[in-house]
């Protein structure tokens, strides 16, 4: 083990201080470390760890041979969607991390050469296709991809390529990165700074499997055992509480009532363009889609998504969310438009799937709201009573459609 290793928290803000002061030289050697366009909290999480372990704990390294001048985890979002995360900031602000330290894809981009690209080596985690301008300019120069989504079959010889249905990507990363996080039974002296690693590692995971009581699998099971074990040995911080800290963390995460019909929109939102030129938007909310259609008014909502289709060049849109209901208890509902000619014909035979496949319901009088499909519109609302289905299975079911 290294001698006197940076904390993460010291990790992160060097590494911004390089992006900051340039890294235009292309004889210094990158390694990129970047999560997906949702930027979640998986995302961020997972690809700080994965970058701060490879330059601080090289022994746990991916790759012995080569050593990277400047190893850059990034945020894949510019700097000013930053503040849709609520989420994020509670984390930031709990692991004492300032959201300055954070590297955005465009601060990133301005600061190295983009006319030269070979320098950089890009590992992949949380997607295992790397999209929009970082891969037209670094598509070629992925060596490493950790994920927990459909496998797209890109990077066959990235190592490690490991492509896991887990709840979180997290996990996949805390157990690659076993012998870091191993402590022995009697070690009653664990880092602080191994301890914070710990907790931002605790945090996506609990949140993508609602504290694992929901896509829940060995290998999250087994992350958080051993998170838990390195946050609990010796004395334990007094705010250590692993149902607190979920709380806490889906508090923030739903604390969007602030926030306009773009930021919602916005806030997680994954974007595809198809090689017909097709392009699908799918954006997932925590709030219901009767709270939005309270809040908004249904033609507020149909008027945001139509602006958002123009701005993003949209053929389809859909608008996902997964929330508690007082009644029913875990809920999900979808919408579905269709923004294009081309969208329209593709988006019906995606619903025609969809109605089977994710057992799309209409919605009731008894549901309080003027929630209305519109055939004429070319936008449609259903309960979806698959509950499993989140935009990990959604996406790949519409963009089949889509591809046609
Ligand atoms: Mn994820």
């Amino acid at each position: 083990m290294t001698m006197a290793a940076k904390s993460i928290q010291q990790f992160l803000a060097s590494a911004s201080a390089a992006v900051r002061s340039g890294l235009k030289s292309t004889a210094s050697k990158i390694l990129l470390v970047t999560g997906n366009e949702s930027a979640d909290l998986d995302s961020f999480t997972s690809s700080l760890i994965f970058a701060y372990l490879t330059e601080a704990h090289a022994d746990c390294s991916h790759d012995k041979s080569i050593s990277y001048d400047n190893i850059i985890p990034l945020f894949n979002i510019p700097r000013e969607e930053v503040s849709l995360r609520p989420e994020l900031h509670y984390l930031l602000a709990r692991l004492k991390i300032p959201a300055s330290d954070i590297i955005c894809k465009d601060e990133f981009l301005s600061s190295i050469d983009t006319s030269k690209t070979d320098n950089v080596d890009v590992v992949l985690v949380d997607h295992n296709r790397l999209l929009s301008d970082l891969g037209d300019l670094f598509g070629s120069n992925v060596v490493a991809l950790l994920d927990h989504h459909a496998d797209e079959g890109s990077y066959p010889s990235a190592k490690p390529r490991i492509i896991a249905p887990v709840g979180s990507c997290t996990s996949l990363v805390v157990n690659y990165f076993a012998d870091y996080f191993r402590i022995s039974l009697d070690a009653f002296s664990v880092s602080d700074e191994k301890k914070d690693v710990a907790r931002l590692a605790l945090a996506p995971i609990l949140v993508d499997t609602a504290n694992l009581t929901s896509k829940e699998t060995k290998e999250d099971k087994d992350a958080v055992a051993t998170l838990m074990r390195v946050i609990k040995s010796g004395t334990a911080g007094t705010d250590d509480n692993q149902e607190e800290y979920y709380t806490a963390l889906m508090t923030a995460k739903r604390s969007i009532d602030d926030f306009s019909l773009r930021d919602i929109i916005r806030k997680d939102y994954k974007e595809w363009l198809e090689d017909v030129g097709v392009r699908v938007g799918i954006s997932s909310s925590v709030k219901s889609l009767a709270w939005t259609v309270k809040k908004f008014g249904f033609d507020g909502l149909k008027k945001g998504i139509d602006m958002w289709a123009k701005e993003r060049k949209l053929d389809a849109f859909v608008f996902m969310d997964s929330f508690q209901d007082p009644e029913d208890g875990y809920r999900r509902d979808l919408l579905v438009a269709a923004c294009s000619e081309k969208g329209n014909s593709r988006v019906r035979k995606f619903l025609d799937a969809a109605k089977t496949e994710l057992k799309l319901e209409p919605f009731s009088e008894k549901d309080g709201l003027a929630i209305q499909s519109n055939d004429e519109v070319g936008l449609w609302c259903w309960k979806q009573k698959n509950l499993k289905a989140s935009r990990k299975q959604v996406a790949p079911l519409i963009r089949q459609f889509m591809q046609e």
